[in-house]
């Protein structure tokens, strides 16, 4: 053990590599390389995207999604493979950050994006928009695109438990390129995939949307969502119509081909198999960080301390050879220093 101590004195200062945070511009970054946290299942009954141009596009596809939750640093950062029709056809990000929030969309959310938000929500004959039990948004983000000069747009806005709060008006920008806001948002789309999942028809119902390597991709800093500083996000997308009112077969978690959701405020993700969020572990996406393990961001003294008290056990185990040895102390000192995603 003293051996093991003295060799991580040695490496302390010398081995932490600073890895560059995502470039927001739609295209998944190969560095640092982000794990593939959950791929479409169903082919899209909005338009299989075949022109594989950066801003102009002939449909609408959601195909997987990578993020990371990085605490130290302050932000969520989401990216999601696919296409986003350049008709105006909506993106529509829900986040769990916070206890509390929503499980059904209200309906007295703040009017973003000609009152989209409040379109999925409760109404006076429909119950609204309702999530998987354990999912209870505080946090929406949209993003749309179309016009001439294809443009992309996007809002925001708060999902808080008893409604009312604030949102705003993000801003705009060319396709590729960043919406930047004052509050350190940033989200840009770039729709040049053509691959992902096929056309949805009568023989194809279902399909693949791993690997798709553009798409919508999000950076939000954790202080505007109200994020408490510790625990999972989870994440909600899905392509809507337009006007908010029509949902595409296209959301996370997928159906393993069902058609079309259609009338938002009629759908409830409960009803339908499986998990329709993703969940976004803290210190990254299906942990690219897997050393730091007090969780503080930061690969240390207090990590080496939790990998020595199990040493010659089964836990913790960084690289699943099933003991806690050598192999593992190897992989903490790789990565030994602030733990970036
Ligand atoms: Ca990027
Ligand atoms: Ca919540
Ligand atoms: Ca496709
Ligand atoms: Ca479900």
């Amino acid at each position: 053990m003293k051996t093991f101590i003295h060799l991580v004195a040695a490496l302390g200062c010398a081995a932490s590599a600073h890895a560059q945070l995502p470039a927001i511009d739609g295209t998944l970054d190969a560095e640092p390389a982000l794990p593939e946290l959950w791929a479409q299942n169903t082919a899209t009954q909005f338009g299989n995207a075949t022109n594989g141009q950066v801003g102009q596009c002939n449909g609408s596809e959601l195909n997987n999604m990578h993020a990371a939750l990085d605490v130290q640093g302050g932000f969520l950062y989401l990216f999601f493979g696919g296409n986003l029709e350049s008709n105006f056809n909506k993106f529509e990000l829900f986040i769990d950050c916070a206890p509390g929030g929503q499980n059904t969309v209200r309906g007295d959310n703040p009017d973003v994006d000609y009152n989209g938000l409040n379109r999925m929500g409760t109404d006076t004959n429909n119950p609204g928009l309702t999530f998987d039990a354990g999912f209870e948004a505080d946090f929406y983000v949209t993003t749309t695109i179309g016009g001439d000069p294809v443009t992309c747009y996007a809002n925001m806005a708060q999902m808080l438990t008893n409604g009312g709060g604030s949102g705003v008006y993000i801003g705009n920008a060319a396709p590729g390129s960043p919406i930047v806001s004052q509050e350190g948002v940033e989200i840009a789309t770039n729709n040049s995939n053509t691959a992902g999942v096929p056309a949805y028809d009568s023989t194809t119902t279902t399909g693949s949307g791993s690997g798709c390597g553009t798409g919508v991709e999000v950076k939000i800093p954790l202080n505007i969502m109200g994020y408490s500083g510790t625990g999972d996000i989870k994440v909600v997308a899905m392509i809507n119509g337009g006007n908010h009112d029509y949902l595409s077969n296209q959301f996370t978690g997928g159906c393993n081909g069902c058609p079309n959701l259609a009338e938002p405020r009629l759908v409830n993700f409960e009803a339908i198999p499986g998990l329709q969020f993703v969940t976004v572990s803290a210190g990254g996406g299906g942990n690219p960080c897997p050393a730091d393990l007090d969780g503080d961001g930061d690969i240390g003294g207090a990590d080496l301390g939790v990998l020595l008290a199990g040493w010659g056990g089964s836990s913790p185990d960084l690289d699943g050879d099933g003991s806690v040895g050598g192999s593992d102390l190897g992989a903490m000192l790789a990565a030994w220093g602030p733990c970036q995603p």
